[in-house]
């Protein structure tokens, strides 16, 4: 009988799943994990910080369709990784996190003063899709599978299973086979039944002004073109959530991104049939209320989604599919494409062409700030060359407060799925990690990832991370010198009228919203990446260039001018989003 230990039983499990990749810091509890993860070919990516591997493990698994699985060593290393999974699960991306724990006889419940311990899946059992606890070297099969139907259950999110470093380092006699995922799950997408098809078809061909929410499930569903299809078919304008930002190519007339948020608004109060798809319409799709959205008795709703507790969870719907957004939309299109001639497109096109006038309006405006050249620059313009510069299906990582707000309004997606950000949770320092998940996701090619100097202060290590990796991520460090969304804020706060006049308040008249100078690219140059710092904004383009053309990790430190920076386009939208619609 072979001898194996707990942690190679999981290493396998990992390899059958398809795993190639896990993210996480070595330790002895687990070297029964990892090394059997060497052995198998599966390699291991080593942060600074062990949140970073679950945004590394999240951006992955975003970026490939695949499962993204991190690893924490007991007590401090799972602590450390507590805020990444929180994110990880509030942004829905499909993680598996492995932790050791101490032996059986120790904790659940503490012995009392058991050394680096707490109550792991108490925690993360609050926070994630399901934890669990191994008791035993027979209990691992079973307890993964379990995690991995769930992790393929529903809305993606993060699972997890902890293993006591006994378990997962000695070594046990076991006959017992890896079964392959279709032993333990479907890995069948969900269908809907033919008349759900044809009732949402119905609705859609008889609507007079249709039109489409798409949100990230789009993305984990790889339903783009099948989006697109649908989209075109019925010539319906297309809004997204934040997260789901491009899975039409924004280059389409149909695509009506996030930055035109009154547009959105009218778009979204126009329409008489609304098809969401995998979107539960939260707070940062205004909850799908009055006066945001045309109300709910005059504008039917159709919902697909693969998880019941999305349907009807915040936006009443009319005809709720509970099926894979990928194969729902294909069934969706067949039928429309047979119903082709009934489709009535005057009226659609008519709206959908007032509409592209109104975003050519909404760009010509953002673009007036592009022809202020003073130094420090304008933010604006980091967005506008950005777009210039990278590759159109480069991925744009938006980490930071103003920071990204600059980044979202003057970037175009070209390629679907090709923005990271943690837009439903606003991490900051997030961003440095996922790019370089994104830079392992996408082999070979550059990562652009636009950060606030408050951000970048989170999680500066993780540069040498990218270089360790030969990750080729290109960090613009937007530096205001200050924590520059809050400040903006707090200024309204504070002295409103005096803020509106002069645009800003004097720097004793803040609290704590000022920070000093980091030269982030000399921090960079430290750990070996290509380090260069720019204020004047003719010299953007060519700093960039040059950056990419060394072919290495780069930081650009930027200097942006503090008081422009704190007046990014769309504020006051952003925070009349948070406040609970009227109707
Ligand atoms: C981890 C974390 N802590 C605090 C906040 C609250 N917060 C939101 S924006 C912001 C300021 C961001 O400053 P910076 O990264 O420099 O971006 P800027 O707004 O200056 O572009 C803060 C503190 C947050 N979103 N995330
Ligand atoms: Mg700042």
């Amino acid at each position: 009988m072979a001898e194996i230990s707990g942690g190679e039983v999981i290493a396998r499990m990992l390899q059958k799943e398809g795993v190639d990749k896990v993210f996480g810091i070595i330790d002895g509890t687990y070297f029964g994990f990892y090394s059997a993860l060497h052995r198998l070919g599966i390699e291991i990516v080593t942060p600074r910080h062990e949140t970073s591997a679950a945004h590394m493990a999240g951006a992955y698994a975003r970026l490939t369709g695949k499962l993204g699985v991190c690893m924490a060593s007991n007590g401090p290393g799972v602590a450390n990784i507590l805020p990444g999974l929180v994110v990880e699960q509030g942004e829905g991306n499909r993680v598996l996190a492995i932790t050791s724990a101490r032996r059986p006889g120790i904790m659940y419940p503490d012995r009392g003063g058991t050394y680096q311990c707490f109550d792991q899946v108490g925690v993360i059992g609050k926070i994630a899709k399901s934890s669990e606890a191994v008791s035993s070297f027979e209990r691992i099969p079973e307890l993964m599978r379990k995690a991995l139907r769930s992790s393929y259950e529903g809305r993606p999110g993060v699972v997890h299973v902890d293993v006591p470093e006994n378990i997962m380092n000695g070594k046990f006699k076991t006959q017992a086979a890896i079964w392959p995922p279709h032993q333990y799950r479907q890995t069948e997408p969900l269908t809907p039944t033919a008349e759900q098809v044809a009732r949402a078809a119905q609705l859609l061909i008889a609507a007079e002004a249709p039109m489409i929410h798409a949100g990230s499930g789009i993305i984990h569903a790889g339903a783009f073109e099948a989006l697109r299809r649908v989209a075109e078919l019925l010539h319906a304008p297309v809004t997204t959530s934040w997260a789901a930002r491009g899975v039409l190519p924004e280059t389409s007339s149909l695509a009506a991104p996030m930055p035109h948020v009154k547009l959105n608004h009218r778009i979204r109060n126009d329409s008489d049939v609304v098809l969401i798809i995998a979107s539960r319409v939260g707070e940062t799709d205004w909850w799908g209320k009055p006066p945001y959205w045309r109300d709910p008795s005059e504008q039917k709703t159709i919902q697909i989604d693969i998880d019941s507790d999305m349907l009807g969870l915040n936006k009443p719907v009319d005809l709720a599919i509970l099926a894979d957004a990928k194969r729902t939309l294909e069934l969706l299109g067949d039928e429309l494409e047979r119903r082709k001639g009934e489709i009535r497109l005057d009226g659609r096109r008519a709206r959908v062409a007032g509409y592209a006038k109104t975003m050519k309006e909404d760009r010509e405006g953002w673009d007036k700030a592009l022809s202020d050249l003073a130094a420090p620059m304008n933010p604006a313009h980091i967005g506008a060359v950005c777009r210039e510069v990278f590759a159109e299906d480069t991925v744009l990582v938006a980490d930071g407060g103003n920071a990204t707000i600059w980044a979202m309004f003057y970037h175009q997606v070209k390629v679907p799925n090709t923005v990271l950000s943690t837009f439903k949770f606003g991490m900051l320092g997030a961003g440095m990690a996922q790019a370089v998940g994104a830079a392992v996701a996408r082999p070979g090619k550059p990562v652009c990832c636009i950060i606030g100097d408050g951000a970048m202060g989170f999680h500066p290590q993780e540069i040498e991370t990218a270089v360790r990796n030969k990750a080729q991520v290109v960090y613009i460090v937007l530096c205001d010198k200050q924590w520059g969304m809050v400040k903006m804020n707090q200024q309204f706060m504070l002295r409103p009228f005096k803020t509106m006049l002069f645009k800003h308040l004097g720097p004793e008249e803040t609290i704590n919203a000022d920070l000093g100078e980091i030269e982030f690219h000399k921090l960079g140059q430290s750990m070996g990446a290509y380090g260069a710092r720019v204020s004047d904004p003719r010299q953007l383009k060519p700093v960039l260039q040059q950056a990419l053309a060394s072919g290495k990790c780069a930081v650009i430190h930027v200097d942006v001018d503090p008081v422009k920076h704190m007046w990014a386009p769309g504020l006051l939208h952003f925070k009349k989003m948070h406040e609970e619609p009227k109707a």
